[in-house]
């Protein structure tokens, strides 16, 4: 049998993206591109409790379950977890969403974002590996903004899941041109908490609310309605998941609802998340969009993302361009003349 040639590969992801709203494309990064990933992440990480924007959903969630416990996120504060607390526990359908494990390791679930405000290695794969291309063509966009990323690491023994959620009304955007790229940095399946998927929920025509990664409370600020309770009924969705690779993605539209269990495993989950916009994407401030971190524009409702702070990732102005070189070389620059 011959093997498909490259036009009907992409034809295949294009068509089953657009069906399931969610495609796994193999060997997609380099193992250079995961190495600069993973070094990324562990700076990130070293910062824990000293970084404005770095936290531990894993005891985050023991704190907020447990009545009597303050918050404490070091030095993190672009949430106010107090208020979360709050919410949570006022919410008359939230519950804990851990898994039960007997081990006495502590687990931890790292967040943080906009590494690549800060690292090169970070800025190469998100402008100018294979990613760009992969999403633009997804998207039928005719340009592609990157929007920004996040980290989300589990570590063997994290008893917490990633609520079932929808990414679009966390960001400050109208339309649906957008996808996230989950990047795995280690090998992933359900025992240490890959992604899940529900197929073809990015067609239900329904935005929800963004929650508080904790539970599935939505947030205070939100006007949109709130994501069914998935992990109560798993059963009545059509819920899909990936055993991955480094080297592997699994690309969402922003519209489709996912989630996590927790990391049952020994082995570590970590995992990086891009997000890139098309050309029909607009600016929206959305009430209940989270705060972005270090954004500088004046961007109004219904302006095309034309910002420093998206970069224009694809095309590429000439072939072999790579633009994370000119970033760097432009913030060097900056920096001597400053
Ligand atoms: O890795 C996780 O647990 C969450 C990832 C996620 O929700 C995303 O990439 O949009």
């Amino acid at each position: 049998m011959s093997r498909p040639d490259a036009h009907s590969q992409t034809a295949a992801r294009h068509e089953a993206f657009l069906r399931d709203g969610v495609v796994c494309l193999r060997n997609v990064l380099t193992p250079a591109e995961i190495v600069s990933l993973r070094e990324a992440v562990a700076r990130q990480m070293s910062g824990l409790r000293t970084s404005p924007t770095g936290y531990d959903f894993e005891s985050l969630a023991r704190q907020v379950w447990a009545r009597d416990m303050t918050v404490d996120t070091g030095a993190a504060e672009r949430f106010d977890m107090r208020r979360m607390k709050e919410l949570v526990r006022s919410d008359t359908d939230a519950r804990p969403l851990q898994e039960e494990d007997t081990s006495d390791q502590e687990g931890l679930f790292f967040y943080d974002v906009a590494a690549w405000k800060h690292d090169q290695g970070v800025r190469e794969v998100a402008f100018d590996s294979a990613l760009p291309q992969i999403a633009s063509e997804l998207l039928n966009a005719r340009y592609l903004n990157f929007w920004e990323d996040t980290t989300f690491v589990k570590a063997p023994h994290t008893r917490q899941k990633t609520a079932f959620h929808q990414d679009l009304a966390y960001f400050q955007i109208e339309g649906d041109q957008c996808v996230i790229v989950w990047i795995p940095l280690d090998p992933a399946s359900l025992d240490n908490g890959v992604m899940q998927y529900v197929r073809g929920s990015h067609l239900s025509g329904q935005t929800f609310a963004p929650n508080v990664f904790v539970s599935q409370t939505p947030l205070a600020s939100s006007p949109e309605i709130r994501c069914p309770d998935i992990e109560s009924a798993p059963e009545r969705y059509d819920i899909i998941s990936f055993d991955v690779e480094p080297g592997d993605v699994i690309i969402h539209d922003v519209r489709t609802v996912h989630g996590a269990g927790g990391n049952r495993s020994d082995t570590w989950r970590r995992a990086m998340s891009f997000r890139y916009c098309g050309d029909r994407i607009r600016y929206l401030d959305r009430p209940g969009a989270i705060r972005q971190v270090g954004v500088a524009h004046d961007l109004q409702d219904g302006d095309r993302l034309f910002s420093a702070d998206y970069p224009i990732v694809w095309p590429k102005p000439w072939p072999g361009f790579r633009l994370a070189e000119c970033f760097e070389a432009q913030h060097l620059n900056a920096g001597k003349r400053g």
